[in-house]
């Protein structure tokens, strides 16, 4: 039985990945951090069990990430904890450089200090791109780095010392670098889960109005459930290697938006505000994704469309509410 270890393992990702990877008979163990709202610390992993093995931990606390590997001695370790929010890391730009950043290289010293032979993946973003866009219109693995906010700045240093760490210490040590991707589990302060829940809620009469920020920026949405698949792709490709996560398609948050009251029956000029708190000191105006090396490489194709996730989170909003 392999044995993989997830930070952030109540995330959305984390949480299904737990589930594809107990799916493939797996053991998996994960971190959660102290809360103290002790319901929310599992929510999103309570119903997966069997041969699920969970901790308190956290990647400001080198000693317990160390103690845990040493103890574990898993084949993967994926590290998908993050402070996540793009806007927020304006607000609390210190402590999402210490978790994005030096929590990574924290995590590898731990790796690299107790299970060596182990496998490591690096969640790294589109973010890292910042305003940087090839001239055809796409980014891909040879885009170069110009962030924009600083969780992209430190998703930049965790991208290059997991390569750094690759190079110099001949550790199987890979990056993802996902573009946007969603599903009912992703948090209700990110845009599509904000504005799926406001629409459902002004379609129930629970509410009149939704405010958001820039609705002219592009992102390149998939699912998360294709992309804790590409993740278990890449950490077992043969050669230790960095591939970009991507649907290849863009819309702005305008189209989406508009998507989504249509579908509901409603016009979304007629409820939507802009409320300058929700715009960011810098913007990233624009995401597509070229991922042609993993779907060469793994033959990678994402199951869920555009249309499907949105109608997927809505479904879930509308029997929720
Ligand atoms: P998420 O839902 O926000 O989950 C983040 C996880 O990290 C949570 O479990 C959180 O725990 C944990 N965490 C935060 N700070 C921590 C710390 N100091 N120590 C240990 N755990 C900590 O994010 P996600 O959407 O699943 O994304 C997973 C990873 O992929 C993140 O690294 C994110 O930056 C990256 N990424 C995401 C996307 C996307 O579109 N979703 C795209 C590219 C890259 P709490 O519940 O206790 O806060
Ligand atoms: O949903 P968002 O907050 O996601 P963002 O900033 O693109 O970051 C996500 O994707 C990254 C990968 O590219 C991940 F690395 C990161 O962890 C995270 O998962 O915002 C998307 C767009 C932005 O342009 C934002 O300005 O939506 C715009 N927006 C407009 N109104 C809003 C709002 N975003 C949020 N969160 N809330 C609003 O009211």
């Amino acid at each position: 039985m392999k044995r993989a270890f997830i930070t952030g393992i109540n995330g959305q990702d984390g949480s299904y990945l737990t589930e594809y990877l107990l799916g493939l008979g797996y053991e998996v163990h994960g971190i959660v951090r102290r809360n103290s709202v002790p319901e929310h610390q599992q929510s999103r992993i309570e119903f997966v069990r069997e041969n699920l093995h969970v901790s308190y931990g956290d990647l400001l606390d080198t000693s317990g990430l160390y103690r845990l590997l040493s103890k574990i001695q898993p084949d993967e370790i994926y590290n998908l904890a993050a402070q996540s929010h793009v806007r927020i890391s304006f607000d609390i730009p210190e402590f999402t450089v210490q978790t994005n950043a030096l929590g990574a290289l924290n995590l590898l010293e731990a790796y690299r200090n107790s299970c060596p032979h182990a496998k490591y993946y690096q969640a790294s973003s589109s973010e890292m791109f910042g305003t940087s866009v090839d001239s055809d219109g796409y980014q891909r693995e040879t885009t170069p780095f110009q962030p924009t906010s600083p969780y992209g700045c430190a998703k930049v240093f965790a991208f290059n010392i997991t390569r750094n760490y690759r190079k110099s210490y001949n550790l199987h040590a890979v990056n993802g670098i996902l573009f946007n991707h969603e599903s009912p589990r992703r948090g209700s302060n990110f845009v599509t889960n904000k504005v799926i829940k406001g629409a459902v809620m002004i379609k129930k009469g629970m509410s009149k109005k939704l405010e958001l920020g820039n609705m002219d920026s592009y992102r390149d949405w998939g699912h998360s459930k294709d992309s804790v698949r590409a993740m278990h792709m890449i950490i077992n490709h043969n050669i230790p290697d960095d591939f970009v996560v991507a649907m290849g398609q863009t819309h702005s948050v305008r189209e989406m938006t508009d998507y989504v009251f249509s579908k509901l029956g409603l016009d979304y000029k007629e409820f939507v505000i802009q409320n300058p708190v929700y715009l960011r000191p810098e913007e990233l105006p624009y995401l597509r994704g070229d991922s042609s090396k993993l779907r060469s490489t793994f033959n990678w194709e994402p199951e869920y469309t555009f249309e499907m996730i949105m109608n997927e989170m809505i479904e879930f909003w509308m029997e929720k509410l």
